[in-house]
């Protein structure tokens, strides 16, 4: 008989993550299944570990259907699609993965701002239209005098900082608390932060705590040369009060990698010249998923030796197997 743990992927669909996973555990898929209802009551009951996507919900309501469930890997460092409250209270471990997408989220969030400030997508749609041998593309704004605040100094925040720091870019932030081992200027408040800003990085958590913090009151503070950048979650921002500001001049331009409803990006925002719109590829480059998938497996391989996992988020208890 097969006596290995039994894994659960849900939304995970990287082959590496897959063969690694069942080279040790016996792994069973919810999204092949043709009845998601009739196989969680078959082997539900038997599931020791959840192998999740980034932003796949996971909640009481499936943890009910999980009773010996001891731990959660998520692929993704942020987890605000996970009730981690309800994992807590009932003993389940969580995971996530942190560090090993920093420098690149923190690459694309440097590019993201480059491309908002200078409109080099515009540029490069400019000279494929044919437009350059009529006339010489239009002076954009500059990096250059500019103050940057990031909101959240996590480890993303903080690569992004080192990266405007050699870029010249001042650098202020605001976050829960100050950090006492940073150089850069703290505001006690979001608003402070964006009324001493002109460029305003998003890289905090999202979940019910920051949800729409960078409101109409954020973006006029943070004034008409204005830039927002956001790698983190669309949830953090009033997308309606960005697409107000930005329709009316009253802030400048802004870089998005995250949506409040991924995919769906609101038209009015894509209609405007002054963004700049990816579809969350901060962490996605092959490099950087395959170490993000390695750290998930990482973490179920430690939990079922009996070890403390790698990289557990602090809501859950992160005892070392059972
Ligand atoms: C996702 C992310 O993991 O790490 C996060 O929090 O949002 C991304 O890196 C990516 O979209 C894969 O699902």
């Amino acid at each position: 008989s097969d006596d290995r743990p039994e894994i659960l992927l849900i939304r995970q669909t990287r082959p590496d993550v897959a063969e690694r996973l069942g080279q040790r555990f016996r792994l069973h898929r919810l999204d092949a299944a043709p009845d998601r209802d009739a196989a969680l009551a078959e082997i539900g009951p038997r599931i020791r570990g959840l192998a999740v996507g980034a932003m796949t919900p996971i909640d009481g309501a499936l943890f009910d259907r999980l009773p010996n469930l001891e731990i959660v890997s998520s692929f993704g460092v942020g987890y605000d699609t996970i009730d981690v409250g309800e994992a807590a209270r009932r003993g389940i471990c969580v995971t996530h993965t942190p560090d090993v997408l920093s420098d690149e989220v923190a690459d694309l969030a440097l590019g993201l701002l480059l491309a908002t400030v200078r409109r080099i997508l515009q540029a490069d749609r400019y000279l494929r239209a044919g437009q350059w041998r009529q006339a010489s593309f239009p002076l954009t704004t500059s990096l250059r005098e500019r103050r940057a605040g990031i909101l959240g100094l996590g480890r993303i925040g903080r690569a992004i900082a080192t990266r405007l720091e050699a870029f010249g870019v001042h650098v202020a932030y605001h976050g829960r608390r100050p950090q006492d081992d940073v150089p850069y200027a703290y505001h006690d408040s979001l608003i402070g932060l964006a009324a001493a800003s002109d460029i305003l990085i998003v890289a905090a958590p999202g979940g019910p705590d920051t949800r729409g913090i960078v409101d109409a009151a954020v973006l006029a503070a943070l004034g008409p040369e204005g830039i927002v950048i956001n790698i983190a979650r669309g949830s953090l921002i009033d997308e309606a009060a960005l697409t107000a500001a930005l329709k009316a001049g009253t802030i400048l331009g802004a870089g998005l990698d995250v949506f409040a409803n991924e995919p769906h990006v609101p038209e009015d925002l894509a209609a405007l010249d002054n963004t700049v719109l990816l579809p969350h590829v901060g962490s996605g480059s092959h490099y950087t998923r395959a170490a993000m998938g390695r750290l998930l497996t990482d973490n179920l391989f430690a939990w079922f030796d009996g070890q403390a996992p790698l990289t557990p988020v602090p809501e859950t208890p992160a005892r070392g197997g059972r």
